[in-house]
């Protein structure tokens, strides 16, 4: 098969995530090219529930809730438009951008305005996302559907494609998100102090925004790209096979990569955990089976926080006069929340329905990708960062509530940094993100309790740990190094100085505050 053909047969299989919807109107979802889309629209369809959409145009057309695709080097040139009753951005999680094109919260585009976003691709193949980044309403945007995929290829990407000798169908990219229903509705957003705290967390799994969703796979190897697009739940990810003598035994996989594409060599895994806007790329032998499901397994969430929770609004939201009256945080815990699922309680999150004949199983590829370990000079300068908690203010960066207009860290244009992110040990997990540049996770520390059975790699690290980063979870207690470079394109969009976030991606704390800039002079 020549390489377009190729090319069209694997992304064609990536449609088959695009199902009619089983249970809303707002959960359609099909591919298209990034490079096709001439507007995107973020709209709120249910005034009541709260729901909303992205919905791209692509001038003959009209998609809703696309999975966005590109070839590294394509670029996307649209105007983002925003329907929605309150300000909103579009950020490219994962993409090397310009500030200009970052969709960071620095300029968000006003209710019924509209920008004009163009970049190139850079990025090797993976799974990235995009979603709203929108400061103090973030969280709410995401909750209520504003997350979609953009799946990268490339040609180490398609190699692997052909080696695993994928079916048409067996090639799926997911994002899985976590939403609070009653009665079949999905309840709309309206956190409590002690959500606020601690995360808005639900207590059934979406996946491409559908409840129980199922997709048909041909025996062989599947793949599946899985983001973790909950606003604050962690997901400890196995399968497990519905007819298997054991039913809560997991189904052995291999971790193939992670948030920056491929890693160098898989590793065979019986479950991965991955946190919020954290990416895994795994295949899968259902050859023999007929049935999976996907699962978040039971584990100790660690939430640790002193006593009770303070009061506090969403600062962020009192900038908008018009919306300061939402105010959200405020209202203590209703009594039927602590019937709900836990951050760590098993969760059923998608399943898979094995049809049609068997073919023989290819071999793994001893290797995937050209990537090597990170190994920076000795004399790399360390950044030490601390991640604390606040009783008035709740999670915070360097006790450094975000400022939208700080400076933040400055760091050089080209230079390599060592960064040491310490989590306290009274705490909860944070899953750290940097806009803009990959990084390489070094090793952590201070791992204990459940966690410890993720450190099964060199340095202490975790599977999810190794290839290319942008975000990195930090349990507490524990210390990490990373490796960054922050070299920019050398191109006139990237001139002068260029303003990036940092922050934790539980929303509920991006949202409060855990949030600080990187200055790029
Ligand atoms: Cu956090």
């Amino acid at each position: 098969m020549n390489r377009r053909r190729f090319l069209a047969a694997g992304l064609a299989s990536l449609g088959a995530a695009c199902g009619a919807p089983q249970v809303k109107s707002d959960s359609v979802s099909a591919r298209v090219s990034l490079a096709e889309v001439r507007r995107l629209v973020a709209e709120r369809i249910d005034p009541v529930a709260g729901r909303c959409r992205y919905v791209a145009d692509l001038g003959a057309r009209q998609v809703v809730q696309p999975i966005l695709f590109a070839r590294r080097g394509e670029g996307f040139d649209a105007l983002i438009e925003n329907a929605l009753p309150q300000p909103t951005t579009v950020h490219f999680h994962g993409l090397t951008l310009s500030q200009a094109q970052d969709g960071a919260g620095f300029d968000p585009i006003p209710p019924g305005g509209r920008k004009r976003m163009r970049f190139e691709v850079r990025n090797r193949s993976g799974l990235y996302w995009f979603h709203p980044h929108p400061h103090g309403f973030t969280a709410e945007q995401v909750y209520a559907g504003l997350a979609g995929l953009l799946v990268v290829t490339d040609d180490e990407d398609q190699a692997l494609d052909a080696a695993l000798a994928l079916a048409p169908g067996n090639r799926l990219a997911l994002a899985v998100a976590d939403v609070r229903v009653e009665n079949g509705v999905i309840r709309p957003y309206a956190p409590g102090i002690r959500d606020c705290m601690q995360g808005w967390f639900g207590d059934k799994a979406l996946a491409n925004g559908r409840l129980d969703a199922n997709w048909v796979v041909a025996p062989g190897w599947v793949r599946l790209q899985i983001l973790n697009a909950c606003n604050a739940r962690g997901l400890l990810l196995g399968f497990q096979d519905p007819h298997a003598d054991n039913k809560e035994s997991l189904v052995p996989f291999h971790l193939l990569g992670t948030d920056g594409g491929l890693l160098a060599a898989p590793r065979a895994l019986d479950r991965v955990f991955l946190h919020g806007a954290e990416r895994v790329d795994v295949a899968i032998d259902v050859t023999g089976r007929r049935e999976l499901q996907a699962v978040s397994v039971e584990f100790d969430a660690r939430h640790h926080t002193q006593g009770a929770a303070p009061r506090h609004r969403h600062p962020a939201r009192e900038r908008y006069a018009p919306l300061a009256q939402e105010s959200v945080c405020e209202t203590p815990e209703p009594a039927e929340a602590r019937d709900r699922p836990a951050d760590g309680a098993e969760l059923a999150l998608f399943g898979l329905r094995v049809e049609g004949a068997s073919a023989r199983t290819p071999a793994l590829p001893a290797r995937l990708s050209a990537l090597s370990e990170p190994d920076p000079a000795p004399d790399t300068p360390t950044r030490r960062i601390r991640l604390d908690f606040d009783e008035r203010t709740g999670f915070l960066i360097d006790q450094t509530p975000y400022a939208i207009d700080e400076t933040g860290y400055s760091v050089t244009r080209a230079a390599r940094e060592v960064w040491e992110i310490k989590n306290s040990p009274i705490s909860m997990p944070h899953p750290m993100h940097v806009h803009g540049f990959g990084f390489r996770v070094l090793r952590r520390q201070g791992t204990f309790g459940a966690a410890r059975r993720l450190a099964t790699e060199p340095g202490g690290r975790f599977a999810t740990d190794l290839g290319v980063k942008d975000t990195v979870l930090a349990w507490p207690n524990e210390t990490l190094w990373l490796a960054l470079d922050f070299t920019l394109p050398r191109e006139a969009a990237f001139g002068g100085p260029q303003r990036y976030m940092f922050h934790c991606h539980n929303l509920e704390h991006e949202d409060g505050m855990m949030m600080r800039n990187i200055t790029v002079l």
